[in-house]
């Protein structure tokens, strides 16, 4: 008991916005499996963050509870973490109100990847959209995190939510919300099968952590590689390719990395033996996760505990921080 007071936390979310892939495993998921039982660990599926595009009723539903079951699947052990669903601990949205009266919005503005998504859905642009960050930013806070994984693409808004507990602090004269650290890994940014972006749910670029071989080989086989090498007779430059720094993640054994690495530059072996040589491997990762996620899937009632018990966990831990941060503001005290 004294032991788990003494450890620090950690937050991570991620959005039901799609298929878990490749991208979110490396960039964070495993992260935060490795992470279970050096930090008390709050991970959440955020659902509050995928609405702010357009969503449909019912998809979203089967979204958010996959997302768990991959979680779960991955590795998230409801033994030592809790695994949350967003909009089940109403304090977030809360505090996001709060946050966003301390934040400015030439920060909002200064956004990535609002830019990014805004230009993507260009035909209706939310609000939710744009403040964003300020929820992410409440996400954070309510649980008093000290650190949070993530991967590399998120790195400007963790700066913001620093910049606006800071900002709250020092209006209100005390720290009650901590500034929390990134923590990112090897994989912080993997290329989508295109080449041309970071792999995303809402981009069909991405090898789902779920997918079967055959599925995963109907994404590989056709994938571009490096485009200088226009037949198998070229010798390749795996610097320019997308495929050899998914190599770098998933093929484990030096010999195969090299005997890829060496074939390319030597046209010594053609894309495709190395795109089968990939297969292999990123299907042996692959495996054990799916596995696991038929047992939770033929289990909901277990799955559904293990969700009801974190958020009731979480909703007495954000209370707690939800009353410091009302009477440092004078309300509801
Ligand atoms: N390509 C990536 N490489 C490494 N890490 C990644 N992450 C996402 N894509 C990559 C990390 O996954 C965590 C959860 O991300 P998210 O669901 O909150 O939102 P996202 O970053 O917007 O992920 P997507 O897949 O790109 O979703 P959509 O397409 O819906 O926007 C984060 O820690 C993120 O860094």
């Amino acid at each position: 008991m004294a032991e788990q007071q003494n450890k620090k936390r950690i937050f991570s979310g991620i959005q039901p916005s799609g298929d878990i892939h490749l991208g979110n495993w490396l960039g964070a998921i495993k992260n935060w499996v490795a992470l279970q039982d050096a930090y008390i660990c709050v991970y959440c599926v955020v659902d509050y963050h995928a609405i702010t595009i357009p969503s449909q009723a019912a998809e979203l539903h089967t979204r958010i509870h996959n997302a768990c079951l991959d979680l779960l699947a991955c590795g998230i052990d409801p033994e030592k973490s809790k695994l949350v669903v967003q909009s089940h601990v109403p304090q977030h949205t809360e505090l996001a109100w709060i946050l966003a009266c301390f934040t400015s919005l030439g920060d909002l503005e200064r956004m990535t990847q609002f830019k990014d998504k805004a230009a993507q859905h260009a035909q209706y642009v939310s609000a939710g959209l744009f403040t964003y960050p300020i929820l992410q930013a409440a996400d954070i806070a309510i649980y008093r995190a000290d650190a949070i994984p993530v991967g590399e693409d998120q790195l400007q808004h963790l700066e913001l939510a620093r910049e606006i507990v800071r900002r709250f602090n020092n209006r209100v004269g005390r720290d009650i919300l901590p500034e929390a650290k990134d923590i990112v890994t090897k994989g912080a940014r993997v290329m989508g099968l295109d080449g041309a972006s970071k792999m995303s749910k809402s981009k069909n670029n991405y090898i789902g952590i779920t997918e079967e071989k055959d599925a995963i080989w109907a994404k590989l086989a056709p994938a571009k590689t490096d485009e200088r090498r226009k037949r198998k007779s070229d010798p390749g430059n795996p610097e320019d390719c997308t495929l050899w720094s998914y190599h770098t993640l998933f093929t484990e054994s030096e010999a195969d990395r090299d005997w890829v690495r060496a074939g390319c530059v030597s046209a010594g072996i053609g894309c495709v033996e190395c795109k089968r040589c990939l297969l292999e491997n990123i299907d042996r990762a692959l495996s054990p996760i799916r596995e696991r996620r038929r047992e939770y899937a033929a289990d909901p009632a277990r799955v559904e505990a293990i969700i009801r018990e974190a958020a009731a966990w979480c909703r007495d831990e954000a209370e707690i921080t939800m009353r410091d941060v009302r009477a440092a503001l004078g309300v509801r005290a």
